[in-house]
């Protein structure tokens, strides 16, 4: 075999290696090397350029048009297999990334008020649509607001140790004066009426006052912590019959039903007269039950007639005015409201009774 014939049947034979292997490469790193094996500055096909110089120069250019048509076939298959293993994969990327789009979505838990205070909320509501103001103030008091202006005088008992958290004296020397956590929100009706009248503000003056206050005072049915709304009307001649009104349309939109309602003689010492108020029980419609203990009634509130001392220490003549004024726990309606049956429930935090009486808005 002449020397050109032997060099066309080495290029013929290279060709077809090349083209199986290349159909055979598994992925796209084998082609790459495949590459580099055949094409390669040290590649098989300069292997057999290496011979063309041996040739004759007039045989040259012949085989060189062979060697450029192993070249550019080598160049085609390479393109070929190159595109079809990039495509091969990427469909098995895209298969191993599969995801169930119709799968729901992974979602963050959702917080929702607790619900005393969607308590607070709910009972100021019903407040301020009969045009009560919502007004709030310190809950860390001194005693003139808490006790003295409420007339509650010093040798009262609500003012021993044992039901006031003191906290750390204000001022400084001579000047310094105990200071308390509040313990109802009734210095917050005190503030609000002085500061009313000091602004030239004359009665009618009607406010609800929500908020945490205080006792030293811890039990199955009673918590340190716990929250109050407070309410009053000042103006001439407001009379028991206006307090039994508001309470009647409060209570029965509170609990979303016509309720009973009754006043029992009391003693509170910034009213007077004073009544504590009971509902009909709202679990046995007045039959008498385990919650009522038989009675029929529940006790929700107290409530009277504001004493003049105390309209006389925030500077209101009692001789021309008179108000109505009441206060009530929030956690003890909730309960009766939402049948929850311990107090403690709202104070553990435990997210299973949190996420179940939560109140989303
Ligand atoms: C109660 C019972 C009776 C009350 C009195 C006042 C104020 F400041 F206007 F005089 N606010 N709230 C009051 C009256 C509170 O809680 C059981």
């Amino acid at each position: 075999m002449s020397e050109i014939d032997s060099l066309k049947a080495q290029l013929e034979s290279l060709q077809a290696d090349a083209l199986n292997a290349f159909a055979a490469a598994e992925n796209l790193n084998a082609l790459q090397q495949l590459r580099v094996q055949y094409l390669g500055k040290k590649g098989a096909l300069t292997e057999v350029l290496k011979g063309v110089g041996k040739l004759p120069p007039a045989d040259r250019p012949v085989i060189g048009q062979h060697v450029n048509a192993t070249k550019s076939a080598l160049a085609a298959g390479l393109d070929a297999c190159e595109t079809t293993l990039a495509e091969k994969e990427k469909i098995a990327r895209i298969e191993a990334e599969r995801i169930d789009v119709s799968l729901p979505g992974r979602t963050k838990g959702k917080g929702a008020l607790h619900p005393v205070q969607n308590g607070l909320d709910e009972i100021s509501t019903i407040f301020s649509q009969m045009g009560f103001v919502v007004a709030e103030g310190p809950e860390i008091e001194d005693e003139f607001h808490n006790f003295d202006a409420l007339n509650i005088p010093p040798e009262h008992p609500a003012r021993a140790m044992h039901d006031t958290f003191f906290v750390k004296e204000m001022g400084n020397g001579e000047k310094s004066e105990p200071m308390l956590l509040r313990t109802h929100t009734s210095p917050v009706q005190i503030r609000t009426m002085k500061r009313f009248l000091a602004e030239g503000g004359e009665p009618p003056l009607a406010v609800v006052a929500p908020g945490r206050v205080y006792r030293c005072d811890y039990d199955v049915t009673h918590s340190p912590m716990f929250h109050q709304v407070e309410v009053f009307k000042v103006d001439r001649d407001v009379s028991m019959a206006h307090l039994k009104g508001v309470l009647k349309h409060f209570l029965s939109t509170y609990f979303e039903k016509d309720v009973a309602i009754r006043l029992r003689p009391h003693y509170f010492p910034f009213t007077e007269p004073s009544a504590e108020v009971d509902i009909g029980c709202v679990f046995c419609a007045g039959k008498g039950c385990r919650i009522c203990k038989g009675s029929g009634w529940i006790e929700v509130l107290g409530s009277g007639m504001i004493h003049p001392n105390v309209l006389q220490s925030v500077g209101i003549d009692s001789e021309e005015f008179s108000g109505f004024a009441f206060g009530l726990g929030v956690e003890r309606l909730v309960m009766l409201k939402q049948g929850i049956p311990d107090l403690r429930l709202f104070f553990e935090n435990d997210v299973r009774f949190l996420s179940r009486m939560g109140v989303n808005k």
